[in-house]
This record gives C-alpha cells, sequence and structure tokens, in this order.
C-alpha cells in the first residue's frame, strides 16, 4: 500500500487505487471462505511514511474481516521508532486487527493453532527471521510461522536480504511457514509458501496479483493450498523486434494485446529491440497511437533499438581497424576465404550488428 509507481507515473494513482481495491478482495475471499485467519507477512506499506489517510483506508478494507486479522512488520514497514504500526492512526484500528509483534505464540481464536511470528525491525539483515523458534517443539498445536525475506536459494537471494533457510520447517517444528518478501507466488516442498503480492506492482512480475487459501486440518497434516487470484490490474509486457520488419513486428503485437480482457485495467509496455530500418519510427508511433485509441489504461513504448545508419557507421569504424571484419562486411571480399560464402557473409554481418549492439548496451 502506498506504492509510488512511479515507473507509470501518469497512472500512479490508479494504480495505488487497484491496491486497496485488490484488498478488498482478498478480504472478500477469506469472508467467502470462512477462514480463521488472515495473515498478512509483512510489507502491508511501501514505507513508514505513507499518508495517515492510506492507513485509515486500509483500515476500512481490514474492517471488513469477519476473521482477525494478523500483521507482520516486514522491511518496508519494519518496526522501527518510526515505524506506521507507532502512530496513532494505527493504533486507532479495528478490534479484529492484531499485530504480530512479538516473541510468543499467538493463538488463533476458535482453533488449535498458533502462530510464531518473525517481525523485522530493520530494513537489511543477514540473520534468519526463523531462528528463534528452532528446537522450541514444546508446543500442543498446529504451528504457523510467519516470516518475511528470502528463501535461500542460490539466484534468488541476497546475504542481507534475511535469509531464511530451506528447512526452516523441519528445524521449527512448523506445520506451515507463511513467507512474505517475494512478489510472486511461490510454494516450497508444500508446507512453506510466499503467496505472493495481492496486486501486480510492475511489467515482468510473475506470478503475483494472488494470495493463498491454507487448509490445515491438524497437527502433521500436509496443509491444503489453493491459490486464489486477487488482482485487478494486467501489465502486459511485449517486444518489439524492429531488425524482423518493424510493419510485421507492430502487427504482431497489436494481435497478441486484441485478447486483453479489460482494457481500461491493462497496462502495456512495448520494447522495442534490434537493428531499426528507416520507417521504424512511423510505425513504432503509429502503434503507439493505435493503442492509446484503444483505451488501455496506460502504454508505454521503451526504444531500446538501435537505428540501422548508426550501427553500420560503428561497424564501418571496426572494420577500419580489422581487414576480417572488413573482409566480413564485403568490403575487402579479396581477403575472405574462397569458400565463404554469401549466406555466410550475410549470417556474419549479423552477428556482428548483434555484437556491437551488445557492446553499446
Ligand atoms: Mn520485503
Amino acid at each position: 500500500m502506498g506504492l509510488r509507481a512511479q515507473h507509470v507515473a501518469s497512472v500512479a494513482k490508479e494504480v495505488r487505487r487497484a491496491r486497496l481495491d485488490a484488498a478488498r478482495n482478498v478480504i472478500r475471499v477469506a469472508n467467502s471462505q470462512r477462514v480463521d485467519a488472515v495473515v498478512l507477512a509483512g510489507d502491508i506499506f511501501e514505507d513508514n511514511l505513507v499518508d495517515d489517510l492510506l492507513v485509515r483506508e486500509v483500515m476500512t478494507v481490514l474492517e471488513a474481516s469477519r476473521a482477525p486479522v494478523f500483521v507482520l512488520p516486514g522491511n518496508h514497514d519494519a518496526l522501527t521508532p518510526e515505524a506506521v504500526y507507532h502512530r496513532a492512526s494505527w493504533k486507532q484500528r479495528p478490534a479484529q486487527v492484531h499485530m504480530l509483534d512479538g516473541e510468543a505464540p499467538v493463538p488463533v481464536p476458535g482453533t488449535s493453532a498458533v502462530l510464531l511470528a518473525a517481525p523485522l525491525r530493520q530494513k537489511k539483515g543477514m540473520k534468519d527471521p526463523t531462528a528463534p523458534w528452532w528446537g522450541r517443539q514444546d508446543v500442543d498445536a498446529i504451528r504457523v510461522g510467519v516470516a518475511h525475506g528470502s528463501l535461500r536459494i542460490a539466484g534468488r537471494h541476497a546475504p542481507d536480504d534475511f535469509p531464511i533457510a530451506l528447512d526452516a520447517v523441519a528445524r521449527a517444528g512448523l506445520d506451515y511457514l507463511a513467507l512474505g518478501h517475494w512478489h510472486g507466488q511461490y510454494i516450497h516442498e508444500g508446507r512453506a509458501a510466499y503467496a505472493g503480492a495481492h496486486e501486480t506492482t510492475k511489467f515482468g512480475e510473475e506470478g503475483s496479483g494472488q494470495a493463498l487459501l491454507v487448509e490445515l486440518a491438524s497437527r502433521g497434516a500436509m496443509p491444503r493450498l489453493t491459490p486464489v487470484s486477487t488482482g485487478t490490474l494486467s501489465w502486459r509486457a511485449v517486444e518489439l523486434d524492429l531488425g524482423q520488419g518493424a510493419e510485421s513486428e507492430a502487427k504482431r503485437v497489436l494481435g497478441e494485446l486484441r485478447d486483453s480482457a479489460e482494457r481500461a485495467k491493462t497496462l502495456v509496455r512495448v520494447r522495442t529491440t534490434g537493428v531499426a530500418s528507416e520507417d521504424a519510427d512511423a510505425v513504432v508511433k503509429g502503434l503507439e497511437d493505435d493503442l492509446l485509441g484503444k483505451g488501455f489504461l496506460h502504454v508505454r513504448v521503451e526504444r531500446h533499438d538501435k537505428a540501422k545508419a548508426e550501427v553500420e557507421g560503428r561497424l564501418a569504424e571496426i572494420a577500419r581497424g580489422s581487414s576480417l571484419v572488413a573482409a566480413l562486411l564485403g568490403e575487402q571480399s579479396g581477403a575472405l576465404e574462397p569458400g565463404v560464402s554469401e549466406a555466410g557473409r550475410l549470417a556474419a554481418r549479423r552477428l556482428l550488428s548483434e555484437l556491437v549492439m551488445e557492446a553499446w548496451r
């Protein structure tokens, strides 16, 4: 809540409003499924500077929940002295909204389950937030951990990202571990999961716009996990390879976007790549106007292509310093091995263009 959405500044207000709508969806599903608890595993707020008006709007959403709502401070809304959770506006929250800000297990009313919380008190940290639970299995109840950080999966976490042991569930004797931090829904070995951000935050983000319905029958039983769609906006990212011919590519992109269900709720990003021919500018502009005219919420064209003349100029420059490159470009055809075919020369030229563009990036 309170996402600044500077990447889509012109519709930031709509994007922020959508996040409230999606939160209402979470509570609506929770009510219709008659859940025992709603667990929000951190980063409810973008930061601790969010507007008080937003804090009150979020409360109004949570007030509609029939089940108790448990809120864990994450790294964005960490429990620092300046935390949003210390404000008067948050302290006036509805009676069914509880903070997970302590170490003692929190019983879920009407069930035999307890929540173990790992509230964050800083933005970054090297320690596993679940470590204090390890080896403490003295509770005869369904044990649900609630933590915020990154599962220690190679390439998917930074050392200061509150790394979480892959076997945290076994170490702490948990039935289930509710995780927050990653935006995409991710289930780890059936007993730990990121539900995902309830609404997508940016282009190219996968698995967000969801919540997770978690059913725990008894201590030790495998949880039953059911993804629930809660997002309201769709973020479509498409690529336009101008090297493949601008006209046909523009047609393909238009066709790809034709099936967008609700255009007023769809943001589109078109990213151009490849070596652009002379007619590319006009075609790209035409495509942008076309899409804007079709009623999409937001259309952004990002040019990552290179003008043909520019690439040719750079190639010619390189060719002056290399007889092989010059030969491949066909400027000194005599320097090539007699066996090199015209097709081979063209392929080499294309490869060189790509290398030049790669170096530019
Ligand atoms: Mn986070």
